[in-house]
């Protein structure tokens, strides 16, 4: 099997500086420098996908390491990840036996007023233990924590004195759905670490404002997107900026392996896939778009189905493969949808562009959305890049 490099790598540093609220309602600013678009990682082409054992995940990083010396670090919180998303598919698969832990609801709920499962909490705390111990975190926010957790002043830690990262995750997403053996799945976004990034916020609710300011950063500046979908197999779908690559489990060696390599979308599909509960309360454009591709009379001519999970990550994996589009639109209801932009919105993005698709709220990239907190949701429309094209210049042409 050989391996070569494509692309060249180019870092650049750029300097930004960006208001935003706290969750006391002041208006504050942060000033950080961090990667920005630039950035080339390079990506190791296999020429071909192994019959039987293959390209393991490690093996991958490995290769990702030697092209990309800068990113090395990077590899050792894939490593962790990868570990934490196998023991999340056993939780998830064991979930539902009389005898599971694991089953039902913890009584609590969380930042967003959800009723949170044991799965959530014990998800949770599996990943964030795997990455705590890479020694490679600065600090870490997740759909299950009220606020960003920093961890650079953890004593119990090997804080290494490299490259420090933030990471950004959904521990299980569409977990209501877990009780009724439908698939869910796991979303991670990379940031880099910045010490200088500060704002003048003050610390709200025990949270350090360097710790704010560095969870609230813009798509464009993920180094690195990964999701893990819990179904049929386990999947792990990744990106480091230089296309997006998938890898199944293969429970007989305990090892991902890569099946589908450099993932492209198709510029068009055919399955739409909402909340079409939500129709009504949408805005027009996105009713007149939705009722031409059922019907037919869209750009591309196709006839539209529907197909909706109800899990994100099993409905963007489905969207990659076969194309189309998935969305959670904003309404007049949720005039920004569902998602959250920080932990689902811009890695899902992140992956669906790097595969050569598009994301948008309809007014603008989802990558390019400022966060201004944690917890922030998004509009999202995202998938085939003729298709979102479509919703886009709907937009675009739409007169209040
Ligand atoms: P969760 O993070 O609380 O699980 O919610 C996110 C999920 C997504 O996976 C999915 O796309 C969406 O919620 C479904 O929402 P709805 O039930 O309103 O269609
Ligand atoms: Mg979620």
């Amino acid at each position: 099997m050989k391996v070569f490099s494509t692309a060249l790598a180019a870092v650049l540093l750029v300097g930004s500086v960006s208001a935003f609220t706290t969750s006391t309602g002041k208006t504050a600013f942060r000033t950080s420098t961090f990667l920005n678009a630039e950035r080339k990682t390079k990506a190791p082409v296999f020429d071909e996908v192994c019959e039987t054992t293959g390209v393991t995940l490690k093996r991958f990083m490995g290769e990702v390491a030697t092209l990309n010396p800068e990113i090395t670090e990077l590899t050792v919180l894939f490593g962790a990840i990868e570990t934490a998303c196998k023991a999340i598919t056993n939780m998830v698969k064991r979930s539902q036996l009389p005898s599971s832990e694991t089953l039902g609801y913890e009584g609590n709920v969380n930042i967003q007023g959800e009723d949170q499962k044991k799965l959530d909490v014990i998800t949770n705390e599996v990943l964030k233990r795997a990455l705590r111990f890479t020694g490679k975190l600065g600090v870490l926010a997740s759909e299950e924590e009220d606020v960003p957790v920093g961890l650079t002043g953890e004593k119990e830690l090997l804080i290494d004195e490299g490259e420090k990262y933030v990471a950004v995750f959904d521990p299980l997403d569409g977990s209501s759905n877990v009780d009724a053996g439908i698939p869910t799945g796991t979303i991670i976004g990379i940031y880099e670490y910045d010490e200088a990034c500060k704002t003048d916020a003050e610390p709200a609710d025990g949270v350090d404002a360097a710790c704010l300011a560095n969870t609230l950063q813009a798509g464009t500046n993920l180094v690195a997107a990964a999701y893990c979908l819990y179904s049929s197999s386990t999947f792990f779908v990744l990106t480091l900026g230089c296309g997006t690559y998938g890898f199944t489990l293969d429970e007989n060696i305990g090892e991902f392996v890569l099946s589908h390599p450099n993932i492209q979308i198709p510029e068009t599909g055919a399955i739409i896939s909402f909340n079409e509960a939500n129709t009504n309360n949408w805005d027009q454009p996105m009713i007149d778009v939705v009722t031409n591709w059922k019907r037919g009379t869209g750009a591309s001519g196709n006839t539209f189905s529907s197909r909706y999970v109800g899990s994100m990550v099993g409905d963007v994996h489905r969207t990659l493969l076969y194309g189309g589009v998935f969305g959670y639109p904003g309404d007049k209801k949720n005039p920004s949808g569902k998602l959250r932009l920080l932990y689902e919105g811009a890695p899902m993005s992140f992956i669906m562009e790097q595969a050569g698709g598009l994301s948008t709220t309809g007014t603008q990239r989802v990558m390019e959305v400022e966060p201004d907190l944690v917890h922030e949701r998004v509009p999202i429309v995202m998938g085939s890049k003729k298709d979102v094209q479509e919703v886009i210049d709907a937009y675009a042409a739409w007169k209040k």
